[in-house]
């Protein structure tokens, strides 16, 4: 069974010395430090058992029952098994939604939607990456936004929350081929249905990128993007605490959106799955789909709102003025009040806590050394942290960042 109390358990028997001790040490290094990365978490050890199973072994290009190798048989069971579970845990019927099971990460996940669905040079209406999106999203140094053009929009100054009407102005203006939503720092809450009136509006089709959200989502402590989504895309190891991976759930209509998708991935952008990955991903869901699951899903949220509420008490700005998720951005720069971002990151790692430096919307600084820092509840939620100790940890963070002034 999981557990919460030591997930960081695995022993290995390796004869590689020089491996086994860098695993080792990363190990002692991953249960000494207080880890607020805001996309990481700790996977099980059954997790970790499937992901080290001799499933590694297996070329199973192709989809289950239609292989291009031989001895599959087996394999197919998995692939079938993690779909079965991915379409359950987000309560979805499969004569609605197709499910991809087999990108290798997020990035390939929405790489392969693209290459599905939009035509080359066609328009990504996508946040920036400076006001919370992701490189996939259309970003320029990505494939994504070299090989399309993306639209990107962003938070509202004053809020910096997003504004839907000039979205939607900005959609029917543009014309994007599809609308991306779903992002990696922005902590609010997201109105997925105001986003399929705008895709709507103007003819787009609505992506929603929950890859922070997935476990969320799954603990149904934060709105589901399904009533609203052409395609669900997400990674499994963030909030959903599984192996590095991804998956893609696309609407089944007369449109066919999903064989276009399946194609892009295989053959498109793939070669064989990683099948270890694959099981790894549906033991995950299982895991997921538990009561403690959602009990772990609800904590996360308190954690947060303890976190950001402490911080602000203690005079950091947090962007946005709070947050509905397990992340929360901080504005440490505080126009020149605080430090950078980047020291703030290398100081708070410096004492113990690994956080990541993060632009905030309307950065005067640049993404290298930005205004703030990113924090995440999920991975010490699942070392069984709760309110009282997330608000010790926000009083160390006020400590090692007012450091410098003294
Ligand atoms: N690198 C992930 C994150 O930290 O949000 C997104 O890919």
């Amino acid at each position: 069974m999981f557990s919460l109390k030591e997930p960081i358990c695995y022993t290995t028997d390796m004869k590689d010395t020089q491996i086994k001790k860098l695993i080792d040490t990363e190990k002692k290094r991953q249960k000494s430090v207080i880890n607020l990365i805001a996309s990481e978490n700790y996977v099980s050890q059954d997790v970790l058992d499937a992901l080290g199973s001799e499933l590694t072994n297996k070329y199973a290009e192709g989809y289950s029952g239609a292989r291009y190798y031989g001895g599959n048989e087996i394999i197919d069971k998995v692939e079938d098994l993690c779909c079965e579970r991915a379409l359950k845990l987000f309560d979805l019927n499969e004569n609605e939604w197709h499910i991809n099971t087999q990108p290798l990460s997020g990035s390939p996940a929405n790489l392969a939607v693209y290459v599905g669905l939009v035509p080359q040079g066609a328009k990504i209406m996508g946040m920036s990456l400076d006001h919370g999106g992701h490189l996939t999203h259309g970003f320029k140094v990505s494939a994504t936004g070299k090989f399309w053009t993306q639209v990107p929009y962003g938070v509202q100054k004053e809020t910096e929350l997003l504004d839907y009407e000039a979205l939607k102005n900005l959609a029917i203006a543009e014309k994007p081929a599809i609308i991306v939503a779903g992002y990696t720092a922005y902590p609010r809450k997201v109105d997925w249905k105001k986003f399929r009136e705008i895709a709507d509006a103007s003819g787009a089709l609505l992506m929603v990128d929950m890859s922070h959200l997935g476990g969320l989502v799954a603990g149904k402590v934060y709105p589901s993007p399904f009533p609203y989504a052409d395609i669900v895309t997400t990674t499994t190891h963030k909030t959903l605490r599984g192996p590095r991976g991804a998956l893609i759930f696309v609407r089944k209509d007369e449109r066919g959106l999903d064989k276009k998708i399946d194609k892009a991935v295989f053959p498109g952008l793939q070669g064989g799955p990683h099948m270890n990955q694959t099981a790894a991903i549906a033991v995950a869901l299982k895991e997921a789909s538990t009561p403690a699951f959602k009990k772990y899903a609800g904590q996360i949220l308190k954690n947060a709102t303890a976190l950001a509420a402490e911080l602000s008490k203690r005079g950091w700005r947090i962007v946005s003025g709070g947050t509905d998720s397990h992340l929360i951005l901080v504005d440490t720069w505080m126009n020149g009040a605080g430090i950078s971002g980047k020291e703030a990151s290398d100081r708070l790692e410096a004492a113990g806590i690994i956080v990541n430096k993060n632009t905030i919307p309307f950065d005067s600084r640049s993404p290298v050394d930005p205004s703030g820092i990113r924090l995440g509840t999920a991975a010490e939620t699942t070392r069984g942290k709760k309110e009282k100790d997330f608000k010790k940890i926000a009083e160390k963070i006020d400590q090692v960042l007012n450091a410098k002034k003294k």
